[in-house]
């Protein structure tokens, strides 16, 4: 059989004029182009079980002028923001008779709406399903859904390497790696990897190494980004994890929630390991903000009275942290938007993300708005880019937190800001002593 794995990579924004604001500013242009670059991990991993004796190619959907005729089956994979595109183009391969499977997080929390739009769906992770998939492929009898909890549970000792050689002929220089999949915390409005996988669970060291060790086969400096939700939760692991990555010597970035700021030691690790960045899901500034957020434990909230002194541990150690924040929350007033501007000014944060609530559909979050009426445009998934804005927000109209957004996003972004800001994260690392950095020109942009 002739395969395509088809990524529908890439930016997606409605708001053109929060692209064109955006686009002006040098954090999010590089943001950009670094969102350009990534290669689909998912499809790459679901490579590695498709036999020798089928011909495999990978394409992003930007190198497509035309849907291509010359496959069999095509593994279409996408979020919510591109299912449009990916449904349109789904019809596309079929009408050419190829066998087009549709799978990953979008598909996993919309079952119902995916199944319309491909011959074959597959719910929740792809490892457990692969194996069958592929005999029935073969046999032609392929079913017209596969869903990963019927089978045996996945384990990450059994993860096989991703098919990084796929992208050989092509010129990547960034590259996702999972040491970790799913989350302790639960967040009402997360719609990332806790929807695959039924537990968390990390994956062997020895694995992670081999990976990168793959990945710089195919280029001499590749950067590394962690395509985890929260990379430190298993401290043993993360700690050999971090002597291991030492000795690979390769720049990296992941996410993580603040409690890694609770160990110096392991921050002093990570350091060392090569580590540019860590991305944060701070949320909002306040304990009153994050009330409820967190709906196991209210975790969140009862960390934020931390969320400075934590910053600055981190940063301390010479580590820059992405702080993320969240618009549109129901405590969210006219206020807020100066709120998270004097937070990001006393904190010192080296970089900062402003998004809206996104109420992505099949989440929490998606189902207590749309029962409260409160969903702009329902089933408009191309908003779900978290830069748009499709629900009502409690305490703003609309015009109000898209305007208080690009206000904020205005002055976040201000050349002499992003000046400042890495002015104050050399300021923490040299007080401390425990960084490396000289001077700004030396830190190092993820
Ligand atoms: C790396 C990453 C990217 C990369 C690469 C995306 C890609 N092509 O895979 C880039 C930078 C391009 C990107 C872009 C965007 N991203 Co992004 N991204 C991530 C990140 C950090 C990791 C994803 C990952 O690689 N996971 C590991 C792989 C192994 O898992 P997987 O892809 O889910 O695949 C598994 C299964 O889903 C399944 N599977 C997946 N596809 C298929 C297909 C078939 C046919 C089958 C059988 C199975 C299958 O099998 C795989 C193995 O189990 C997550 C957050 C996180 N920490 O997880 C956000 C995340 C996925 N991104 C998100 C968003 C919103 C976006 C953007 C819309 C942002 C924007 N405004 O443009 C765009 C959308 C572009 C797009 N492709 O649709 C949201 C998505 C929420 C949602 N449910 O839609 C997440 C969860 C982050 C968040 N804040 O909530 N992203």
């Amino acid at each position: 059989m002739r395969i395509g794995l088809i990524a529908m990579s890439g930016l997606r924004v409605c708001d053109h004029s929060l692209l064109q604001l955006g686009l002006s500013f040098p954090g999010v242009r590089s943001r950009a182009q670094t969102i350009e670059a990534l290669p689909s991990l998912g499809l790459l991993t679901l490579a590695a079980f498709i036999s020798d004796s089928h011909e495999v190619e990978y394409l992003e959907v930007r190198e497509l002028d035309e849907v291509p005729s010359r496959f069999d089956v095509v593994f279409l994979s996408f979020l919510t923001a591109t299912a449009p595109e990916a449904y349109r183009l789904a019809e596309q391969f079929r009408k050419k008779g190829t066998l087009t499977i549709l799978g990953g997080l979008h598909v996993t929390l919309n079952a119902r709406e995916a199944q319309g739009h491909g011959d074959v769906i597959i719910i929740g992770e792809g490892e457990p399903v692969m194996t069958r998939l592929m005999d029935d492929l073969e046999q032609d009898n392929v079913q017209s859904i596969y869903r990963a909890r019927d089978f045996a549970p996945f384990d990450f000792c059994d993860a096989p390497l991703p098919r990084f050689d796929l992208l050989k002929s092509k010129r990547y220089t960034r590259f996702t790696v999972q040491t970790q999949r799913g989350c302790p915390l639960r967040c009402s409005f997360c719609a990332s990897s806790i929807h695959l996988t039924p537990r968390y669970q990390v994956k062997p060291v020895h694995k992670v190494i081999e990976e990168i060790r793959a990945i710089k086969a195919l280029t001499s400096d590749p950067f590394i980004e962690f395509a985890d939700d929260n990379t430190f939760c298993d401290r043993k692991h993360s700690r050999k994890l971090m002597r291991e990555l030492a000795k690979e010597k390769v720049p990296w970035f992941t996410e993580s929630d603040i409690s890694v700021a609770d160990d110096p030691e392991l921050l002093s690790m990570i350091r060392d390991a090569g580590c540019r960045q860590i991305l944060i899901g701070l949320e909002a500034p306040s304990a009153k903000q994050l009330d409820g957020l967190e709906q196991r434990s209210n975790w969140k909230a009862k960390r934020a009275d931390q969320y400075l002194s934590a910053v600055e541990q981190i940063q301390s150690h010479g580590i820059t942290v992405n702080g993320c924040f969240v618009l549109g929350l129901d405590s969210h007033d006219s206020d807020s938007f100066d709120e998270v501007f004097d937070f990001v000014e006393r904190s010192g944060l080296y970089e900062v993300q402003i998004t809206y609530l996104t109420p992505f559909p099949g989440t929490p979050m998606h189902r207590q708005l749309s029962d409260e009426g409160r969903i702009l445009l329902e089933g408009a998934h191309e908003r779900c880019t978290l830069f748009d804005i499709n629900f009502q927000p409690a305490q703003m109209s609309v015009e109000e937190l898209r305007s208080g957004f690009h206000a904020l996003l205005a002055r976040l972004y201000h050349p002499r800001e992003v000046k400042q800001r890495a002015r104050r994260f050399l300021a923490q690392v040299r007080k401390k002593g425990r960084g490396r950095f000289a001077s700004s020109k030396e830190i190092p942009l993820n």
